[in-house]
Parts: C-alpha cells; sequence; structure tokens
C-alpha cells in the first residue's frame, strides 16, 4: 500500500495517509478530526449522512487513537490547517488508544515512566531529530577528515577511568565491569597505527548522582588521534568538528528550533577561548568574589568563567587547559615546565563540561610509574600497559557527552529530557 505522508498531500488526488488522531470532534451531523502523522497535520472531515460506514466504525475511537484513510483532498478556504481538507471514503482503525495516563503537566518523573506517550510530540522527536544531525555532523566530519569508526568492547576487566564507579558483572564466574568510556581501547588503535579514530557508543557509570547532567548510562562521542605536538592540537580537531556538526544543525533546523525551543545557534566568529586551570580559577576569584576547589574546576566556576568569557570574547565555548595531575586520570600526559599539571582540557559550553580530553601519556615507563602514584595496582593495568611496549605514537582525544551537548543545544533544564530512555541510581525502567 502507498502511504503519502501529510506534509506531502496534493489535492484532487485519491490517496492514503496513516496517523495519529490528536482531536476528534463529533457534532451532530459531521466528525471532525486532526490527523497528525511525524510531517505535519491535517484535518479531516467526515459527513455522517454520506459516510455511515465511517461514522460507525469511528464510533467509539477517542484521542490517540491510530488510523489509516483512504481519500481526497480538497482546498478549503474554511480550514485553517494549510488550507486543506481531507474527505475519507474509507478509514481503517489501526489501534483504539486508552485514555492517557498523563498530561502534558504532569510531572517529570511521571512522564518519564511513560515515556513512550511523552514523546508522541512533534517539539519531542525535534529532540532526536537534532540529535540525529548532531551525530551526523560529527561523524561525517571524522569520515571526511579521515578517521576510521571503531566499535570497542563495553565488558571489560578494568576500569578505564580509574575510579570505583564502575557497574560490576559476573562474566562466567570472572569479574569484569561495564565499560566507563572507549579510552583505553582508543588509545589501542593508535597502537594500532589506525592514526585517527572515532567512536559515538554507550557507556556506564556506577554514579549514585542526581543531578540534571549525569546518567548512569550515556552516549559519548569520543576520538583518538596520533602524531601530534600538544593538547592544542586535538582542540583544534575538536573545534572544527563541532563547528561543523553545529552549523549541519543550524542549516537543517534553525527555523523549527526558534519556533519550538526558542533558541538560535550561536557560533563563535573567534576561536575557542583556551585558559590555564590556575588562570581561570583567579579569574573567578577576581571576578566574582567565588573561590572555587584548587584542585578540580567545581560547577559553579564552570558558570561563571562561561559568563566572563562571554561577555570578554562572545563565546559560549571555553577550553580550560592544563588540570592539576591530581584532579585527572592516570594516562594522562604531565606539563615538561611544571609535572604538577597535565596536558588535559575540559570544554566548557554555556556554562556546563561537555568535553574532557587529554594527550596520552605513550611512554611505557613514565606511564606506569604514573599508574603507581595513582594508586591502581598494576596487574590490572597490565594488558593495558602492553599497548606501549611495542611502538606506539604520540596521541591524545576527547569524550564528549552528545546529552549534556543536547541539552544545552535546546536549552533543556535536564539531560533526562535529552536522552531517549533516561537511566539513573532511581531509575532503570521503561
Ligand atoms: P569524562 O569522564 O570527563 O572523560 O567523560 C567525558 C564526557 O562524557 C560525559 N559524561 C557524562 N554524561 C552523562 N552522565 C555521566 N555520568 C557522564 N560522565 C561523563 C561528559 C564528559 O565531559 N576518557 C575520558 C575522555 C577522554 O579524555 O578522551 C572521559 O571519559 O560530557
Amino acid at each position: 500500500m502507498e502511504r503519502t505522508y501529510i506534509k506531502d498531500i496534493e489535492p484532487e488526488k485519491e490517496i492514503t495517509i496513516s496517523g495519529w488522531i490528536e482531536r476528534i470532534r463529533n457534532p451532530k451531523s459531521m466528525i471532525f478530526i486532526v490527523l497528525r502523522d511525524i510531517t505535519g497535520v491535517v484535518q479531516v472531515t467526515i459527513d455522517k449522512s454520506t459516510q455511515p460506514e465511517i461514522t460507525e466504525k469511528l464510533s467509539n475511537v477517542i484521542a490517540n487513537s491510530v488510523i489509516t484513510l483512504r481519500g481526497v483532498a480538497h482546498l478549503s478556504e474554511y480550514v485553517k490547517m494549510g488550507g486543506i481538507e481531507f474527505i475519507p471514503s474509507d478509514v481503517t482503525i489501526d489501534s483504539v488508544a486508552e485514555a492517557l495516563p498523563i498530561t502534558k503537566e504532569a510531572s517529570l518523573d511521571q512522564r518519564l515512566n511513560y515515556r513512550w506517550i511523552d514523546l508522541r510530540d512533534n517539539a519531542k522527536n525535534l529532540i532526536f531529530r537534532v540529535n540525529t544531525t548532531l551525530e551526523k555532523g560529527l561523524r561525517d566530519y571524522m569520515i571526511e577528515t579521515g578517521a576510521i569508526e571503531i566499535h570497542t568492547p563495553k565488558i571489560t576487566v578494568q576500569s578505564s577511568e580509574g575510579g570505583s564507579e564502575v557497574f560490576k558483572l559476573d562474566y562466567f564466574g570472572q569479574p569484569a565491569y561495564l565499560t566507563q568510556s572507549p579510552q583505553l581501547y582508543k588509545q589501542m588503535a593508535m597502537a594500532s597505527g589506525f592514526d585517527k579514530v572515532f567512536e559515538i557508543g554507550d557507556y556506564f557509570r556506577a554514579e549514585s548522582s542526581f543531578t540534571n547532567r549525569h546518567a548512569t548510562e550515556f552516549i559519548g562521542f569520543d576520538f583518538e588521534i596520533s602524531h601530534i605536538t600538544s593538547h592544542h592540537d586535538i582542540m583544534d580537531y575538536l573545534e572544527g568538528a563541532l563547528r561543523r556538526a553545529l552549523s549541519d544543525v543550524k542549516q537543517k533546523h534553525e527555523k523549527e528550533l526558534q519556533e519550538v525551543y526558542n533558541v538560535t545557534i550561536d557560533i563563535p566568529e573567534c576561536d575557542f577561548p583556551r585558559i590555564p586551570f590556575d588562570e581561570a580559577l583567579s579569574i573567578v576569584e577576581k571576578e566574582y568574589g567565588y573561590k572555587g576547589s584548587k584542585e578540580d574546576f567545581d560547577p559553579e566556576s564552570e558558570k561563571y568563567i562561561c559568563q566572563y568569557v562571554k561577555e570578554k570574547y562572545n563565546s559560549d565555548f571555553v577550553y580550560i587547559t592544563e588540570y592539576p595531575f591530581e584532579a585527572r586520570a592516570f594516562y594522562s600526559m604531565k606539563c615538561e615546565d611544571n609535572p604538577r599539571l597535565c596536558k588535559s582540557f575540559d570544554l566548557l559550553w554555556k556554562g556546563i563540561e561537555i568535553t574532557s580530553g587529554a594527550q596520552r601519556e605513550h611512554r611505557y615507563d613514565v606511564l606506569k610509574a604514573q599508574i603507581a602514584e595513582k594508586g591502581i595496582n598494576p596487574e590490572v593495568m597490565n594488558d593495558y600497559l602492553e599497548f606501549f611496549k611495542y611502538g606506539c605514537p604520540t596521541h591524545g582525544g576527547v569524550g564528549l557527552g552528545i546529552a549534556r551537548m543536547l541539552a544545552k543545544l535546546l536549552n533543556l533544564p535536564t539531560i533526562k529530557e535529552a536522552v531517549y530512555i533516561f537511566r539513573g541510581p532511581n531509575r532503570i525502567t521503561p
């Protein structure tokens, strides 16, 4: 059966359309339906006196039911919706809905309980259409610049980020973990001479965090590149990818994003500013009187430095560079001139961290010493350490949380709204 999307309806042609009943009015002599599919809405009009069969079939049908209609659309100056009215000659009732258990005003928690119903409107599917364009833009940029797409294993025997925030598995009697990041295996690709790799995948963190930016399972965009001279090469590459992906989103969705979410996409004209960690702390203290932690950049400091950069450079992006080694993972390369610091960075966007990255330590002996310095059992890291024994170029890369980026892009209050199905400490369904 040939199906026509609502946006493609042409008048005076016999066609078949399928969709959801958004509204149904059933006054005395007529039935009026607003039918929605993924592309738009159309008014359907049924004259009860000339269409008794269709009237009978629709008698028990309420909003949210799914129907398929055969018929002809006519231009009508009385109809607001695109000036078109669809007159069916036949109807099939595909699914009769019950009254919905939630309204649009329900609490976020309730809406997440019924996520499939919550997602049932244009503003919600726009989030995922934008997500599709965003990921495609990142992927296209990577492929066009010669990167190889990889899929690293999600079941591992070591924790990639060195922390205890891992979900443990019983792997046929042997302990294993759900991976926190593709970190170790994207580094392995550098030792395999892949030069540039990327992955968009699912990662897991056993973090009992109840914030608007943490999930226990999230989608990350990661890349790793070889033969770099410093972490600045990585920042340049990421900047290129983000400019490309954001301009694709802007080109494809600008009008709809403005109408539905009242957002515009600003891509900075200047290079994304880069501010060393120590300097960023001083700026925040001097400009806003806020004394952040000396070890790491806290969420409050992130907000202030973004505000500063927006005012000073008109950029929503800012790189914070050269973090204290103490605050970063064991694989970060220390700065030659100051080993307290390392060649790692975060990218902040509109007040929050969306990316972490670093040049990695690729020298076997130094890396082994750093693992020991972090108090990690070297036995567990033996397989990983082997990657660096038989020749490995300088390299580094990043990990970017797609949901964090999307939530900021659409001005959503929490990443729970930006992911298809949220997983958190208190939520493992639907
Ligand atoms: P990091 O742990 O900072 O670095 O993670 C990288 C990015 O992933 C996103 N992210 C999360 N998003 C939602 N919920 C979470 N619990 C969560 N944890 C992290 C954030 C963050 O910036 N291996 C390094 C990356 C690298 O150096 O290449 C890493 O995983 O947007």
